[in-house]
């Protein structure tokens, strides 16, 4: 951290010895993960400092914002448009907590069999421990899988009133698309309200320029990766998209962009993160939230490189753009919802959809492998995986499924399984 905090975290609340505790293992974590790479870009450089400052520098800006009236908007989901957010001047700050923290403080108020990352992001608030949820002013929950449904409603109290909830439909037909239109609105409506400011076409228009820039740069980091050998580890482009959801847009965009350039010209010289037809790993399902590193440090630290994330912490985040073409603050919100619905998320049914995305970028990364990733009692995910695997037998690859919580109890025996995954590599045939 570039300096002292602690009058900072004292005023948000946060429990200042836990916290120290927190910042000290994330410290070794990223220590032994990150830094112990080798052959890592320099445009990596940014994104480390970030990390540094995760609950710091960023934590301040954030303060300072709010103190120019602006306001902060917490989200559990990719479903909330962050257009609308900017549109009204406010900050979307991701909250989806990636760390086994406050667990047994979170098991008094849900079951064990909780997916962890619903625990996780409860255990944050009980623990006293996220300085982000301690600054946001709304935070939107929404009507996805049942866990977090049900979760908010504990969590509204956790976090006295704070919350609001977008119904998101579980289909997508003609009926469905009129929901979602309408929680749109209605959700405009509410930004509109709490923080005082009136959507036009103009700022809905810029705040559209602005999330589509951050994803087409975040396309253009997927696609590099397509290359053989790849110019960035899977570790580093998964930080890159959880870095995502609480940088600042502007800045962070900028950023990915510098980080491509120089991947491109490691492209153009074939150089990589690991020699030219080293296995290549696709990664399919639950998302990885920050500090979630479990996986990819798994894969890679067993010489195989993740070359893409089919999850909302990768290609369902970034992948659609939203068409920028409307001329009043109504097309613009219908433009926006059917944006969203092109996100294919396994609390939908049916979600063949998500089969066609995960073969065709098996496809553009090349992988030799899909290693579908659900996060224990993830129920959507784990169910869909019987279907993922499909896709694999179609493209003669193999395939890996693996359900696992945050803590590191199973790590020799996930780094068996995946060691004798990566041995089946080269008995694929691609197609
Ligand atoms: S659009 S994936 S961000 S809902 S891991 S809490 S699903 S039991 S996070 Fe998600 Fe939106 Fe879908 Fe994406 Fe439930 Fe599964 Fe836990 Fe999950």
């Amino acid at each position: 951290m570039s300096k002292d905090y602690k009058q900072m975290w004292s005023d948000l609340e946060i429990n200042l010895e836990a916290h120290d505790g927190l910042l000290g293992v994330l410290s070794d974590a990223y220590t032994n993960i990150y830094l112990s790479q080798k052959n890592r870009p320099e445009g990596m450089k940014y994104f480390d400092f970030v990390i540094s400052e995760v609950h710091g520098l960023r934590i301040e800006e954030i303060v300072e914002a709010k103190k120019q009236g602006r306001k902060i908007i917490g989200t559990f989901c990719v479903y909330v448009p962050e257009e609308l957010i900017l549109a009204v001047d406010g900050v979307c700050i991701g909250l989806c907590a990636g760390a086994d923290v406050g667990t047994d403080e979170a098991e008094k108020y849900i079951p064990r069999n909780t997916c962890a990352l619903i625990k996780a992001f409860m255990g944050f608030k009980l623990a006293g421990l996220c300085p982000y949820v301690q600054t946001a002013d709304l935070i939107v929950g929404e009507t996805t899988c049942d866990g977090k449904k049900k979760a908010y409603e504990l969590f509204d109290e956790m976090i006295k009133g704070k919350l609001y909830v977008m119904e998101i439909p579980n289909k997508k037909g003609q009926d469905d698309k009129a929901l979602w239109l309408n929680e749109i609105q209605r959700f405009s409506a509410k930004l509109e309200e709490i923080s005082g400011k009136k959507i036009t076409p103009e700022k809905l228009k810029e705040a559209s320029t602005v999330v589509n820039n951050k994803r087409k740069a975040l396309q253009r980091l997927a696609s590099l990766r397509s290359a053989d050998p790849s110019p960035i580890s899977g570790l580093d482009a998964l930080l890159v998209n959880q870095v995502a959801f609480y940088d600042d847009p502007l800045r962070f965009t900028a950023k990915v962009n510098e980080l491509c350039d120089e991947l491109t010209v490691r492209v153009k010289a074939g150089k990589g993160v690991s020699a030219k037809g080293n296995p290549r790993i696709l990664i399919s399902g639950s998302p990885m939230a920050i500090p979630n590193w479990k996986i990819h440090a798994i894969v890679e630290g067993s010489g195989a490189t993740i070359v893409g994330e089919e999850s909302c912490v990768g290609e369902r985040n970034f992948a659609s753009l939203m068409d920028e073409s409307f001329s009043s603050v109504n097309e613009g919100l219908r433009n926006i919802a059917d944006r969203y619905l092109t996100i294919n998320c396994a609390c939908f049914t049916p979600n063949n959809e998500r089969l066609i995305d995960i073969e065709t970028i098996a496809k553009r990364v090349k992988a030799d492998g899909i290693l579908h990733y659900a996060i224990q009692f993830c129920t959507p995910y784990m169910i869909e995986a019987t279907k993922v695997r499909k896709v694999a037998e179609k493209r003669k690859i193999p395939f890996l499924r693996i359900e696992t919580d945050y803590s590191m109890e199973d790590m020799g025996q996930l780094k068996t399984r995946i060691e004798a995954f990566l041995e089946m590599m080269g008995k694929g045939v691609r197609v």
